[in-house]
């Protein structure tokens, strides 16, 4: 096992509930589920599934396990509600949040049940020590409330996830590279001293969620245990991991999780629809190599995402990574070849180089200045 001989391959669970993909947000929605029906095809054509230790369809989530963070009324609403009855339940539907962003699609509940359930099986996976790293790339969604919807994420699948480790693990570090502020995890956990979150984030008062400014820091007991590290526009390869590696690592020193936590939001990619960074697949994926070599027991999960055929390039580049595979740059064939056109069916298209880097050494400097100081709080 990893702690007899460090250097062993880990062993890897991927949980890919089935049928997860064929949900729909609805036509215009940015948020597209079918990214993972083509994340799993090129997984499976890439012959991944030989080199994972084992592949679950996880059972969805009871609603007595939603109901470990959520608040019974807003599950007992989400179960309820569907596009038929959704007239009768407006006043409902405002209270908590399923519009625009967030709106009531069918089988919404079971898509909920579904990714959530993921989790929370790699979460137990991870505790019973049946696996060392486990991978849910239709989890991640960041920025559920306790009691209400927000940002395309209607159930904290997380938050239930780093609940479940808690029940054995001391410590639990939580990692999230997606483009947005992870404020629903850093909320659940602000004021908790056994969860240390960490969000990278484009931040400007403006962009969404509007939160995770540098000084916000956790609160009581949990002060100090809540790192943000807020980036702007056409963040490249090079600055990114140079701020990436250096918090991680001296994070892990200071804080010493005992498991971790890794949100792998997609839409940091350069080219996404929504966001506005400029990494390639290979500095994501070098983000997820770099927390997978602590050999600290770890739960991978999606997020956002939204130029679905550069997030299902990068989760399977990140899959490969998980389990130590190389895999070449030319995609496997599967039956859905068109979407991957755009770039002869590479693994790596050139996705770099359209935004402004608005980043400079200079504010980058002051952001992991700002950081080691607050690090220091740990270590007394
Ligand atoms: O900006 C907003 C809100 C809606 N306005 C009132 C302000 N919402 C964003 C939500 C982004 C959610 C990201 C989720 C994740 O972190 C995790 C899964 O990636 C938003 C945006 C945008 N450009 O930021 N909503 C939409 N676009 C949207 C567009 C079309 C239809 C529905 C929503
Ligand atoms: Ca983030
Ligand atoms: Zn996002």
């Amino acid at each position: 096992t990893e702690h007899v001989n460090p250097h062993s391959r880990p062993i890897v669970s991927y949980f890919f509930p089935k049928g997860v993909g064929e949900h729909h947000y609805g036509e215009r929605h940015p948020m597209k589920p079918h990214r993972l029906t083509l994340t799993n095809a090129l997984v499976m054509g890439y012959g991944l599934d030989k080199q994972i230790h084992h592949i679950y369809n996880p059972r969805p989530a009871t609603q007595e396990e939603l109901e470990m963070y959520h608040d019974h009324d807003y599950i007992d609403f989400l179960s309820r509600v569907t596009p038929n009855n959704q007239n009768d339940m407006r006043h409902l539907i405002d209270t908590f949040n399923c519009v625009e962003d967030c709106p009531i699609f069918s089988e919404m509940y079971d898509f909920c049940r579904m990714y959530a359930g993921a989790s929370i099986a790699g979460a137990r996976k991870l505790t019973s020590g049946a696996c060392d790293i486990a991978i849910n790339w239709s989890g991640g969604l960041h920025h559920a409330k306790r009691g209400e919807a927000s940002g395309f994420c209607y159930v904290n699948d997380i938050v239930l996830a780093i609940l479940e480790l808690l029940r054995f693990h001391p410590r639990v570090l939580y990692i999230d590279i997606d483009i947005h502020h992870g404020d629903g995890v850093e909320l659940a956990f602000y004021h908790s001293n056994r969860v240390m979150t960490v969000s990278f984030h484009k931040y400007t008062g403006e962009f969404f969620p509007g939160t995770g400014k540098l000084d916000d820091n956790g609160a009581n007991i949990g002060k100090h245990f809540c790192l943000n590290v807020p980036l702007q526009d056409g963040i490249d390869d090079d600055m990114y991991l140079t701020i990436f590696k250096t918090v991680i690592e001296d994070t892990v020193t200071a804080f010493r999780p005992t498991s971790i936590v890794l949100q792998c939001g997609a839409d940091s990619l350069g080219c996404d629809r929504l966001g506005a960074f400029n990494l390639s697949i290979a500095a994501h994926g070098e983000c997820v190599n770099f927390v997978r070599k602590f050999n600290v027991p770890l739960l991978v999960l999606g997020g956002g995402g939204y130029t679905i055929k550069n997030v299902s390039r990068c989760w399977t580049y990140e899959t490969a990574v998980l389990v130590g595979a190389a895999i070449p740059d030319e995609l496997p064939a599967t039956v859905y070849d068109p979407f991957f056109r755009d770039s002869q069916w590479k693994l790596h298209p050139p996705l770099t180089g359209r935004v402004e880097n608005q980043n400079s050494p200079a504010s980058l400097q002051r952001i992991t200045i700002s950081i080691r100081n607050k690090l220091r709080y740990l270590q007394g």
